[in-house]
């Protein structure tokens, strides 16, 4: 049953002053049963399950970001420019991550003589300027300064490594969600996510699809042959019509072929969700969604019978606090855990190279290469591709190791060394699930502000602070994991002058957990084992927020799994 909205039923849903310039009903928007707010893997997790359990169900999905790509949420590493030079994809990364929390910066220049403006002399003989978008609130002991956010269909899954680890028993022992159970899930999971681990290893016909991957792997297994090293599972299929190339999933390969919900899916670009209101008739169910058109710069107001946030472990609490609605959620944005970033990129040793160069298996490839390429010192194809390979976690090393290749927002090797000979070592650490490590959206501490007063983002969402500290055990574990990568990198070669071992700047493994974690309880967690919030009817959560446990494995892969533990109806 669509509903359709005069200016007065509007008015009965606005309980509060709502910051909304004016708020008009909408044809566009009034039609949807569900609106899901984000378009990221887990966005289209849900989109898809409800659209195929529910043939008559309508779907209106939302994101703040702009459609980027022909394909909905489609991955942007597929483009053959970044198959052929995976360094550039650096530049599109680091382009399409927005920082959430940045703290003012000192702007006294000391050397500004001359009649030139200087900010007056603040407390303390501080000197700051608040820029737009930076965070007066922010303390920069606590904050994740490397967290990010991309704002665009698809999310982070337009330009993800894909890595998708099943994580080890320790890692998921506060899930909810029923061991068979969880396992069938993990399974959907990795076929809505189309997860190989592969692609870099054989062909059909057996032989050895990437040098570089087997020389690795090889080299790891001969040496730690009790780590169980292995291919890193991962969300890509190799192309048929070009085996030199892959295709990365993207949100597109969850939501699967569009064609066949028939206009039952519409989706809306830049759109920001910007406030959850409650019924009028019941204070614990959602009436509808004050939306801005970013386009426009106009706001509208959208209603259907089940909402779903899923805008990131910032973002989706970001929204959730902004509710007019009868409950109060405990748990939204604390039990915040990050995961430490260890890295170090290596130059392979000699007798790797000389490996590959006395293999027979390998010996047409390289000798055609050769003979294209006399010129070339090494015995690697151009089009060889990258390592993936991967260490899991165990309870002795609590900690996920990757060693490949994956420029990311940093990591590019650029003119200091051919590529082909480069490894990058990526150890991830998880961090003590603690309370009060947590994001909060309301100007400082102690007394939350009101939306108005409080301190707002770019986008006009209010300011996420982080209060985020690593535990004396954290630290513990992180020394140790530090000593694990550089233990491994020495197996392999000798440090990228450059990239030695450094812990990275908090929040860049950009695998932020448990801000809208699932559980049982309405004091520790912010929504049920189906990611429904505690005490809404018709309101759910989803991406790695929902994920209560710490994890040094990728989140992605359970997030999904989480978010397809829906009731296979969630409109009754
Ligand atoms: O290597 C990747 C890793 O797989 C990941 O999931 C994280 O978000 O980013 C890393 C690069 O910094």
């Amino acid at each position: 049953m669509p509903f359709r909205l005069t200016s007065d039923d509007i008015l009965k849903y606005m309980r509060q002053p709502f910051p909304c310039q004016s708020v008009e009903p909408d044809e566009n928007y009034d039609e949807a049963d569900v609106i899901i707010a984000g378009s990221g893997p887990v966005g289209m997790t849900f989109a898809r399950t409800i659209l195929e359990n529910n043939q008559d169900v309508k779907v209106l999905m939302l994101d703040i970001g702009s459609q980027d790509s022909a394909v909905i949420g489609e991955h942007h590493k597929n483009s053959i420019k970044y198959q052929k030079d995976i360094d550039a994809f650096v530049n599109v990364i680091k382009g399409a991550l927005q920082p959430v929390s940045v703290p003012p910066a000192d702007t006294y220049i000391p050397t500004l003589l001359g009649n030139g403006w200087t900010p007056p002399l603040g407390n303390n003989g501080q000197s700051t300027l608040i820029f737009h978008g930076s965070n007066p609130s922010q303390i920069r002991e606590k904050n994740l300064k490397a967290s990010a956010v991309t704002r665009t269909v698809g999310g982070m899954a337009t330009h993800w490594t894909c890595a998708c680890p099943t994580p080890h028993d320790e890692e998921l022992k506060t899930n909810p969600i029923p061991d068979l159970e969880r396992q069938t899930l993990y399974e959907q999971a990795r076929k809505l996510l189309n997860v190989h681990n592969d692609q870099y290893d054989k062909n059909d016909n057996g032989d050895d699809i990437s040098i570089r991957h087997n020389v690795v792997k090889n080299t790891l297994l001969k040496e730690l042959p009790k780590r169980n090293v292995q291919s890193i599972p991962l969300a890509v299929e190799r192309r048929r019509d070009n085996p030199n190339y892959v295709t990365w999933s993207g949100a597109n390969t969850v939501l699967g072929d569009l064609a066949r919900f028939k206009g039952r899916f519409r989706l809306r670009d830049e759109m920001r969700v910007t406030r959850l209101s409650s019924d009028p008739e019941c204070a614990t169910e959602v009436g509808g969604v004050c939306l801005r058109n970013l386009k426009t710069n106009s706001d509208v107001f959208a209603r259907a019978r089940a909402y779903v946030i899923t805008c990131g472990a910032v973002g989706t609490p970001s929204v959730a606090a902004v509710r007019n609605l009868g409950v109060q959620l405990p748990a939204l944005g604390h039990y915040l855990c990050e995961q430490s970033l260890a890295f170090c990129q290596i130059v392979m040793k000699q007798e790797m190279i000389d490996r590959i160069s006395n293999n027979d298996e390998w010996k047409t490839r390289i000798e055609e290469h050769m003979g294209r390429h006399p010129q070339d010192p090494l015995p690697i194809p151009f089009a060889d591709n990258e390592p993936q390979v991967m260490i899991p976690y165990t309870s002795d090393t609590p900690w996920h190791c990757q060693i490949h290749r994956d420029a990311f927002s940093y990591g590019d090797v650029g003119p200091r060394a051919d590529s082909r000979v480069v490894v990058d070592l990526r150890f991830f650490g998880k961090q003590e699930i603690q309370k009060k490590n947590r994001v909060i959206f309301f100007g400082p501490e102690k007394s939350p502000l009101s939306w108005k007063a409080g301190v707002k983002d770019t986008y006009g969402m209010p300011q996420a602070t982080f209060e985020v500290e690593r535990s004396q055990q954290d630290r513990i574990n992180d020394q140790r994991m530090m000593k694990d990568m550089c233990d491994v990198a020495n197996i392999l070669g000798a440090y990228l002058p450059g990239s030695y071992p450094q812990f990275m700047e908090p929040g860049l493994a950009l695998h932020i957990t448990g801000t809208t974690r699932i559980g049982e309880d309405d004091q520790t967690s912010v929504a049920n084992p189906s990611s429904q919030v505690h005490g809404i009817n018709n309101l759910w959560v989803g991406g790695n927020g929902c994920i209560p446990d710490t994890m040094g494995s990728n989140p992605t892969l359970t997030s999904v799994s989480i978010s397809s533990f829906l009731p296979a109806c969630c409109l009754h």
